[in-house]
């Protein structure tokens, strides 16, 4: 049987995107996109909930220069599991222009946290999407964050809203950056300034090391392409309310997207939509990303 097959139905990512319309600020970081592969030099986990296509690195450079990005952030995505190496591969390949988010066990040893930095691996992601993965166990986090701190590491962590008032108090109380993928996935039928989401909304208010990734519309939208527009006064309202603590990301190329598959282009020209000023733009793309995974470069 050939394990790198990809699931049947699986979408292929948009092979030539659009150039977008909306011009990146010099320094933009594409924050959270991945790496898959390729499966016969770094096979999926055994364990994994899906089998994507191939997406190598080299694909995603290709991907960085024509949308117009300098620098990426890779983030380990569940069907490697805790098999970093294609992650490591092409942020070694990536001659400084990426960093890396990677998974690993609780039980993590100094060495292996020590050699996943010097590769450019500066976060630590856990999902709580059961569809995707094994959960891990709450008390996993705040000792990992201990672990994590005398390295200015964060963590990533990936949930679905209903898992929210479960979570609460788990994630208001770590003492590193958390990142929340995709604003938590809202139900964006519901208003954006309904209950549902004050809870979300709660969580960045009263807790200063909260962040929130914003993009990732093609995933949340129930209205769908090409201006996912019931998604925009979520994400718009989180930069305006926490500018300083947001991130955007292609989410390249698109794991499980079963409805379409985006062009990433226009994924870029729905930025100033969320972000529609220069400096909230400069914020969300550069600083921001900047201060998170490459402290060293900062203004
Ligand atoms: C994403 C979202 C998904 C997948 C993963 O790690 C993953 O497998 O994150 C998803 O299916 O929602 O951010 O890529």
């Amino acid at each position: 049987m050939n394990t790198c097959a990809p699931d049947p139905g699986w979408l292929p990512f948009c092979a030539q995107p659009s150039r977008p319309r909306f011009r990146l600020p010099p320094g933009a970081v594409d924050a959270h996109c991945h790496v898959f592969g390729p499966g016969e030099r770094f096979p999926y986990a055994p364990e994994r909930r899906y089998t994507p296509a191939d997406a190598p690195k080299e694909k995603l450079w290709a991907l960085r220069d024509r949308l117009g990005f300098e620098r990426n952030v890779i983030v380990q995505a569940t069907c490697h599991g805790r098999d970093n190496r294609a992650l490591v591969d092409a942020l070694r390949d990536a001659g400084g222009r990426a960093r890396g988010v990677a998974t690993v066990a609780a039980d993590v040893g100094d060495a292996e946290l020590r050699a996943l930095h010097a590769a450019g691996v500066r976060g630590l992601r856990f999902s709580f999407v059961r569809r995707l993965t094994e959960t891990p166990a709450p008390a996993t986090l705040p000792a990992v964050a201990a672990r994590i701190r005398p390295l200015g590491w964060h963590l990533v962590v990936y949930f679905e809203a209903p898992d929210l008032p479960e979570l609460y108090e788990l994630l208001a109380g770590l003492p590193v950056p958390v990142i929340i993928d995709h604003m938590g996935r809202p139900d964006v039928t519901q208003p954006a300034d309904g209950p549902a989401f004050a809870l979300f909304r709660r969580l960045l208010r009263e807790h200063a090391q909260v962040w929130s990734k914003v993009g990732c519309p093609e995933r949340l939208s129930a209205s769908g392409p090409p201006g996912y527009d019931d998604v925009v006064p979520f994400a718009r309202s989180i930069v305006a309310e926490f500018p300083d603590r947001v991130l955007w990301g292609t989410d390249w190329p698109h794991p499980n997207m079963t409805t379409h598959m985006p062009d990433d282009g226009a994924l870029v020209d729905w930025i100033p939509r969320i972000a529609p000023t220069a400096e909230l733009q400069r914020k969300l793309l550069v600083d921001n990303p900047l201060r998170l995974y490459w402290p060293e470069l900062e203004r």
